[in-house]
């Protein structure tokens, strides 16, 4: 996971020595360099309604005008922010020349009509309306949306679409973070030719592949000294495993793929496959200049990216704050952990992820007709995810986090749940899940999505054999 358990406070940056300080020269950043964010869209009065235009037109990303796919216009497209509890309306216009839909990636909602229904397509020219009933136990934190259709995924999240949703706790409405910057960081990789048309995805890009955060090229970031900021980081790549690294701090992980955690991870790397997210707290003592690293990640057969700097990060006093120089205490957004580990398990099952004959999941290519797993509402199942393959595959499944409890059959006390994990080369991981709340079909996959497109992905569905209901067993959020 790249984190350093059992770190049990924020730790804060790294120290000035003791002695008189130069004063450091104030950089010189263009001001359109600084780091811009998406528009912000609040619900209000328990809704928020929205209209997503998917489009295939010229947008400012990377410094230039360029083409890509486009939700309203931006790459990336508006932030949405909620709370548990919110309705969520979202009309869809489709003004792509393919079909299109809506996947809202670590919504705990029902898969099925026009809620996180990814097994329907919006056709090119027309719209639909999703809505979204987000539970008033949902959890707090960073998730996102991007196009899900099968075979022309890769196509249209590598041109750009995808958007952030963040749902805000019941502390953070009273005002327990309003001492801490909140950004989002929208991390993205795609690829024009010297024409500025988007290329066409391939293994082959993984070394020329521009890294973008919020649609810029190494964006600068301000940091004042003494104050902690929030940074809310998505992977909305389609195939980039982002580990990230802020030269001379650590990071303090409080929250991953939209779950809070029960404890914060002081580290210095923060991992991300390609559909996770990371919510991390930085704070900085030092005035100076620091990189933002993307490190070499090792994608197995020879394909290793290259170490990039993502953002440049300059800590400068004088800068107007949010919030004060006191240490921020993070347990407020912190949440206790529903430990399935001490549970009893309904059921296991082995989901292997394979490259021999193709893009397979237990020897079988996606089948949108077919159902591969069928599991009882509410039970609570441990899935050891096996790769067998020579390259890494990040393994999600929509609608039901889960607790990774094994990684190669070793025990790992993880902080919190994700929804998406890597599983490395002739690997494989375990997690437990409670398919909880809602009845309904929704998928499985590598979220590499080039791998899903070619067939990497089954469906699962959700039937309650106790109709109408059984106890809950316990709440995962
Ligand atoms: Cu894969």
């Amino acid at each position: 996971m790249g984190v350093a358990a059992g770190a049990a406070a924020l730790a804060g940056g790294v120290k000035p020595p003791r002695g008189p300080q130069p004063k450091p020269a104030p950089p010189v950043v263009p001001p359109d360099a600084w780091l811009r964010e998406p528009e912000r869209i609040y619900s209000h009065r328990g809704r928020l309604a929205v209209t997503l235009v998917a489009e295939e037109r010229e947008a400012f990303v990377a410094g230039a005008r360029r083409a890509a796919a486009t939700y309203n216009g931006g790459v990336p497209g508006p932030t949405l922010i909620a709370d548990p509890g919110d309705r969520l309306d979202v009309r869809l216009v489709n003004r792509l020349s393919r079909p299109t839909n809506l996947h809202t990636h670590g919504f705990h909602v029902s898969p099925g009509g026009n809620s996180d229904n990814v097994m329907l397509d919006v056709p090119a020219g027309a719209t639909f309306d999703y809505r979204f009933d987000i539970p008033r136990d949902h959890a707090p934190g960073l998730n996102w949306y991007h196009p899900h259709p099968h075979g022309d995924g890769a196509r249209q999240l590598f041109g750009g679409m995808a958007g952030t949703v963040i749902f805000r706790s019941e502390a953070e409405r009273r005002g327990a973070s309003a001492a801490v910057r909140d950004r989002v960081l929208v991390l993205q990789a795609p690829e024009w030719d010297t024409a500025g048309q988007l290329k066409v995805w391939s293994a082959g890009l993984l070394a020329s592949q521009v890294r973008l955060v919020n649609g810029q090229l190494n964006p600068h970031i301000a940091l004042r000294p003494g104050e902690t900021e929030r940074w809310r980081i998505v992977n909305a790549s389609v195939s980039d495993f982002f580990d990230l690294r802020l030269d001379g701090h650590q990071l303090t992980q409080i929250a991953a793929d939209g779950n809070p955690y029960s404890r914060p991870v002081t580290t210095d790397v923060v991992s991300l496959p390609p559909g996770g997210r990371a919510e991390v707290l930085v704070r900085s003592d030092t005035p100076g200049t620091f990189a933002l690293h993307a490190l070499p990640a090792d994608h197995g057969a020879g394909f290793v990216s290259p170490d990039l700097v993502l953002a440049t990060v300059h800590v400068e006093p004088g800068l107007r704050g949010v919030g004060g120089r006191r240490p921020f205490r993070p347990e407020p957004l912190l949440a206790p952990l529903c430990d399935l580990r001490t549970r009893p398990v309904d059921k296991r099952r082995t989901i292997t992820m394979s490259m021999t004959g193709g893009f397979t999941i237990d020897g079988k290519k996606f089948d949108h007709d077919r159902v591969d797993q069928v599991v009882e509402l509410n039970a609570l199942e441990e899935w050891t995810i096996v790769n067998d393959s020579v390259l890494i595959h990040p393994f999600h499944i929509h609608i039901n986090p889960f607790q990774v409890t094994h990684i190669d059959g070793v025990p790992v006390d993880e902080p919190g749940y994700r929804d998406t994990v890597t599983v490395r080369p002739r690997s494989s991981v375990t997690f437990r899940t409670v398919f909880e709340d809602f009845t309904g079909t929704s998928l499985f996959h590598c979220h590499i999505v080039p791998h899903s497109d070619l067939g990497m992905m089954g469906v699962f569905q959700v039937v309650d054999p106790t109709s109408p209901g059984s106890p809950l067993l316990c709440r995962l959020t």
